[in-house]
């Protein structure tokens, strides 16, 4: 093995966003520019050699280099292990599975997550840490700050290793083992949830489809839910992992899902249906005829906790992202039990996760876990599904019907203005957060602004504090407004618009939310002048 040490120069714009850092792959496949962040890795947690890691990723377009690229300068520097999923896969929670379970230094996840893939579309790449969780600010911000710095880096010169062979090899003084990515997931699985139960729910002639879309979700679900529950085959849809996902985005929502909605909503609906994203950390879950919300599928998990082995004792705790709906609020305010709200990110669930004072945690943008894993988990919570469904013997548009009448209903949609002009969407934010103070007691279509604020975050774990973390516009009566630019897009901003209704009548809670919440729709314009600063007419996608 020969050591090089390259000469490089920082590069501008390796600022790690809401989840790691993401860009064009071509970027990405530029000179030094993967090294100069993977270097920059190091520096930010204290140096690799001696460590073991985990490496794996979502096996998008340029992953496969990219596991190769980060072999070579792991071993440069002297880490002592790798353990690599073969062929460089491995989904997101399965890696951060994998961390906490061989108790490793941490891992590198190779992802952009729901974005397309392929070589003009989107590529990239995470620091995890021995939590199995994603680098908290404090870590991400050291890697940031290590990028603008760096003048040279070390990497080794050797062959490939071949990653679809299993087992243990070296690279250098380096050992490598390639594990199977789906063997530990599929058996902690088995132990979370019961599977006989759901294996008799199958066997009774009960219809399932989960669309992998083309992703890294297709072999665990293959696994799992074929192989292990039973499922019919071909109850996986799109269960091959491909480099460009099939061409599409594998982000699991009415949008881009949209064959799986138009199948349970046709004649020949299955019982439940679900699709996760290109990592296989988000999911989305359906029934016969009905869509089942990202935020409501939280308050159903958490309302029906104890019929799964995983939280037979109940639970302690539960968290939210703050543009989350507030029905988990509901929910844990009946059971007693506190509700933690966070930024946008999953990372910040990690201290209330490992300290125990949150069990479940969820976001609007299809995330959801337990306390297995310090990532969000796609599988899981289809599996939770199902298990509550084996249980309870309902059905999926039963379990929302009897949800809504018991707890009444938060109607939401999130509205999503993608590829804004940078300026213009910040010029927007800027605006409105200079006229928050002036908001409460004015009438917006029919709606009193009660409050307006900037949510700011403080861990109750660690007091670290996160700030400029959203803005929100509460009505009297209880439905509100959140403006924020999204952390993971990778051309101009994307500026999302949450809306939210409390109805707790019994008697109004069916219906369509864009109906639903007209009022707050029109009163978010005119507050905010979405039109007027992004040229843009209505929103590019709702979700
Ligand atoms: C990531 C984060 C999530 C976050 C989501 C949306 O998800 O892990 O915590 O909710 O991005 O973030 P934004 O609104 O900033 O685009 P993923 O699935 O992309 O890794």
């Amino acid at each position: 093995m020969e050591l090089i040490t390259v000469s490089t120069r920082a590069i501008e714009g390796q600022k790690p966003g809401t989840s790691g850092l993401r860009k064009k792959t071509k970027v990405f496949m530029g000179a030094h520019y993967l090294e100069n962040f993977v270097a920059a890795i190091w520096a930010g947690i204290g140096g690799v050699a001696g460590k073991t890691l985990v490496v794996g990723g979502d096996g998008r377009y340029f992953n496969d280099r990219a596991v190769q690229v980060i072999i070579r300068m792991a071993a440069a520097e002297g880490a002592a292990k790798l353990i690599v999923g073969q062929n460089g896969l491995l989904s997101t929670p399965a890696a951060s599975n994998l961390i906490r379970k061989r108790a490793t230094n941490g891992g590198i996840i190779l992802s952009a997550s729901h974005n397309p893939g392929g070589p003009d579309e989107d590529f990239g790449i995470k620091f995890n840490m021995p939590n199995g969780g994603p680098a908290p600010e404090e870590v991400t911000n050291r890697i940031f700050q290590a990028t603008k710095t760096l003048s040279e880096y070390r990497i080794a010169e050797g062959q490939d290793i071949d990653l679809s062979a299993l087992g243990e090899t070296t690279f250098g003084e380096m050992a490598v083992e390639i594990v199977d990515p789906v063997t530990d997931y599929a058996a902690m699985m088995e132990e979370l949830f019961d599977f006989e139960a759901i294996g008799g729910l199958l066997a009774g002639g009960f219809r399932i489809a989960f669309d992998a879309m083309h992703a890294v979700t297709g072999l665990y679900a293959h696994e799992i839910l074929e192989n292990r529950l039973g499922a019919a085959p071909g109850s996986v849809l799109n269960g091959t992992p491909s480099p460009d996902f099939g061409g599409g985005h594998p982000d699991p929502n009415p949008i881009w899902a949209k064959p799986l909605v138009d199948l349970v909503m046709g004649p020949d609906a299955p019982d439940f249906a679900a699709a996760s994203d290109g990592d296989g950390d988000r999911n989305m879950i359906l029934g016969r005829g009905v869509y089942v919300t990202p935020s409501d599928s939280l308050a159903v998990l958490a309302a029906n906790a104890p019929l799964v082995p995983m939280f037979r004792e109940g639970l302690s705790g539960v968290a939210r992202s703050m543009p989350t709906s507030g029905a988990l609020d509901v929910v844990a305010k009946e059971l007693g039990i506190p509700c933690f709200e966070t930024p946008t990110g999953w990372k910040f669930f990690g201290n209330l996760l490992d300290a125990g004072l949150a069990q479940l945690c969820g976001e609007e943008s299809a995330g959801t876990s337990g306390d297995h894993v310090r990532e969000k988990d796609g599988l899981w919570a289809v599996l939770f599904w199902l298990n509550i469904l084996a249980v309870s013997r309902m059905s999926v548009a039963e379990i929302m019907s009897a949800h809504w009448k018991k707890h009444g209903r938060n109607f939401y949609t999130r509205h999503d203005y993608e590829g804004v002009e940078t300026e213009k969407a910040e010029a927007l934010m800027e605006s409105l957060r200079a006229r928050l103070g002036t908001l409460p007691g004015k009438t917006h279509a029919g709606l009193t602004v009660a409050a307006a604020d900037e949510f700011a975050y403080d861990d109750p774990v660690d007091g670290s504090k996160a700030t400029a973390q959203g803005l929100r516009v509460a009505f009297e009566g209880g439905s509100r407004v959140v403006f924020r630019l999204s952390g993971t897009g990778t051309v101009g901003a994307t500026l999302r618009v949450y809306l939210e209704a409390y109805e707790p009548d019994p008697a109004k809670t069916d219906g369509d939310p864009e109906t639903a919440l007209a009022a707050v729709i029109a009163a978010a314009e005119e507050i905010a002048g979405i039109k007027a600063h992004t040229g843009r007419e209505g929103p590019d996608v709702r979700t």
